[in-house]
Formats: structure tokens, C-alpha cells, sequence
């Protein structure tokens, strides 16, 4: 398995012109070589060459893998002082973006005359995901259904936001999660009109629209997925910018094959928005990369759109935001297959009323 990730970074380091590369992202590590490290304050690195690959850690923390040569070192916090001794001068060097710049200043000082450049190489690898990565993202989103289906009848008037990220995060616990990023996002009423609302003491109304964006991580990867719902009654209005949501979610999903710019896929939402008279009311992207990392690449950008490929994963997810009423967003997970795509979560997504 690492072998062969490490001949497609290899790949990439050619098409990029890079002689040796610098690898320190826990997460680009984690992919690279199997094990999952936190480094704290110290320096764990490898360093890929066309024709070598070495693994620079400290000695708590000893990584080996197949295909890497394992270097070892003190913990005198000199990491930065044995990286630049495994370089070799002057060669161009890319490094990751991950590469504390106390690090990098020091390289640059070590090795004058040496090109450093930054290289997205280890990220861009890992947009196409591996059956084994394909089969962990799958059951990280199936535990989330299950969470998502445990937690939404357990909302109650009167609680705040905050108590109903309890409800998830027990529910995370309860389904196995290794972790998941800080508290659940989740919205009540106004707060829902926020696309990155921070939950607070608001408590739930009659009326309220509910949001849920979160995830969590089993064996290394993410989940991430969005419901919203109503809390005691749905209005005309919430109805129809639900149906609209829905149909956006539906119609930038239909995008998604290989070959296909990704940025048909935001397209296809806003024209669904747009049409039924929110436009201007849907401000973020509809889609970021997940995996190792909660968002990661591909990201499409103004100047830059992704071509999709087989075995990427993404999130697909517009929504439509009313400042000071409600939003709603409705985000689902899916891999690129050969002629289109397939879903890797499964929780329903009708309008709910609850209770
Ligand atoms: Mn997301």
C-alpha cells in the first residue's frame, strides 16, 4: 500500500520538476506511511527522492514503513539541524505546506543556493483515494447515519444549541468515533442563517429550523455531513427553500463524473437557486475534498477548477441563507466512480418535522 502511494507522489514530483521533497503534514505522513503520529513540538519528516525515501522522527515516535529507510534521532529539539543534513544542496526542493516556517527559515540558512518550493504533490495524490481508503470513508458515513438518526428525535423546546451537540457527541462516542473536530455545528432558528454558525445558549422554538453540519473520524478519515430540519411546525416559505436546497443538492450531484469540471457542479446548484428567487442568498462553495483531513484537496478555486476523476471524494452541499430567519443546507458525501458517482452516506433527507 505504501509502496504504491509512494510511486504516484513520485509521479507528481516529476510533472512538478522536484528533485527531492520534504514531507511534514501529519496527515500527508499518516497517508504516506500508515502510522499516525502527533509530533507536538518536534520535527517528524520524510524526505522522497526519485530513487529514496526516508523517515526523519524523533526517538518516541519511531515510524517504519515499507519502502522507507527509518532515521531516528535524540529528542535534543534539533529535528530541523538532521533534515538538513539529509538534504543534498542545490537540488530544487519542494516542500509541503505543512512546513513550519521555523523549520524552513533554518533549510534556507543551512543550504544557500538550494530552490525551495512549495508542492501540493502529497495533497493532490491523495484526491484520488485507494479502494482501502474508499471502503474507510464508506463506513465512516454509515456510522454517521446512524448518528444522525439517533440524534434529531432527541430534540426538545427549550434546550440550546449546545445541548444538542451533547446529543451528538454522545452519539459519536456511542457509534465508535475516533474523533471528531471540536463541537458539533449546530443551529437553532436565526443561527441557521449562519453558514458557520458557533452553537450558544439559544434555546429551540416552535418554528425553528434545526441544522447539523458535523462529522467525525473513524481509522484515519473523516465523515461530514449536513441535515436541517424544523422543529414543530415547517412554514411555506421554510418548505419551499428546503424543496429548493434539496433540488440544488440533487441537481450539482448529477455533475459528477469523471472528465467533468467541478465547478459544473456549483454551477448546476446556483442555477436551482438562483430560479427560484435566492439568488444572493447562497455565499459558499458547494464542495470541498474529505479524508485524512475534514476538508482537504480538491478545492476548486476562482482561478483554478478541479477535473474530476474516479476515486475522489467530496462533499456536495448548497444551501440557502436567510440573515436573521433561517437557512437551510443539505450536504451529502460522494466518491467519483468510472461513469458518475456513488453516494458514501445514506441518511434520508425529506423535510422532517420533529417531534
Ligand atoms: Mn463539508
Amino acid at each position: 500500500m505504501t509502496a504504491q502511494r509512494l510511486r504516484r507522489v513520485r509521479e507528481g514530483m516529476a510533472a512538478e520538476g522536484i528533485s527531492q521533497l520534504i514531507v511534514t503534514g501529519r496527515p500527508n505522513l499518516f497517508y504516506l506511511t500508515g502510522e499516525d503520529v502527533n509530533p507536538h513540538d518536534r520535527l517528524n519528516a520524510a524526505v522522497i527522492r526519485p530513487d529514496s525515501a526516508q523517515i526523519l522522527c524523533y526517538n518516541l515516535s519511531q515510524v517504519y514503513a515499507e519502502g522507507y529507510e527509518t532515521l531516528v534521532y535524540e529528542d535534543s529539539g534539533q529535528g530541523g539541524a538532521h533534515l538538513a543534513r539529509l538534504l543534498t544542496p542545490g537540488l530544487r526542493t519542494g516542500v509541503d505546506a505543512a512546513l513550519s516556517s521555523r523549520y524552513l527559515l533554518g533549510l534556507q540558512e543551512a543550504l544557500p543556493g538550494t530552490p525551495f518550493v512549495w508542492s501540493g504533490c502529497v495533497e493532490q495524490t491523495r484526491c484520488v483515494k485507494d479502494e482501502e481508503e474508499i471502503r474507510r470513508l464508506r463506513r465512516v458515513s454509515e456510522l454517521t447515519d446512524r448518528v444522525f438518526a439517533r440524534a434529531f428525535p432527541q430534540l426538545e423546546e427549550g434546550m440550546t444549541e449546545l445541548d444538542f451537540g451533547d446529543v451528538f457527541s454522545a452519539a459519536f462516542r456511542e457509534e465508535g468515533a475516533g474523533y471528531f473536530p471540536g463541537h458539533p455545528m449546530v443551529a437553532f432558528g436565526p443561527g441557521t442563517a449562519d453558514p458557520h454558525h458557533s452553537p450558544g445558549r439559544y434555546r429551540l422554538r416552535k418554528g425553528d429550523a434545526v441544522m447539523a453540519d458535523t462529522g467525525m473520524q473513524v481509522d484515519g478519515y473523516y465523515s461530514d455531513m449536513t441535515r436541517t430540519a424544523f422543529f414543530g411546525s415547517v412554514s411555506d416559505e421554510q418548505r419551499l427553500v428546503y424543496e429548493t436546497v434539496l433540488e440544488a443538492n440533487r441537481a450539482a450531484m448529477a455533475e459528477i463524473r469523471p472528465g467533468v469540471p467541478l465547478r459544473n457542479a456549483h454551477e448546476a446548484a446556483c442555477r436551482v437557486i438562483e430560479a427560484a428567487g435566492y439568488g444572493g442568498r447562497y455565499p459558499h462553495r458547494t464542495s470541498h475534498g474529505i479524508g485524512i483531513d475534514y476538508h482537504e484537496e480538491p478545492f476548486d478555486t476562482p482561478s483554478r477548477t478541479v477535473i474530476l476523476e474516479a476515486g475522489m471524494c467530496l462533499s456536495i452541499e448548497p444551501g440557502i441563507y436567510l440573515p436573521g430567519r433561517f437557512g437551510v443546507r443539505i450536504e451529502d458525501l460522494v466518491t467519483v466512480t468510472e461513469n458518475g458517482f456513488s453516494l458514501l452516506n445514506h441518511a434520508q433527507k425529506g423535510l422532517e418535522v420533529y417531534p
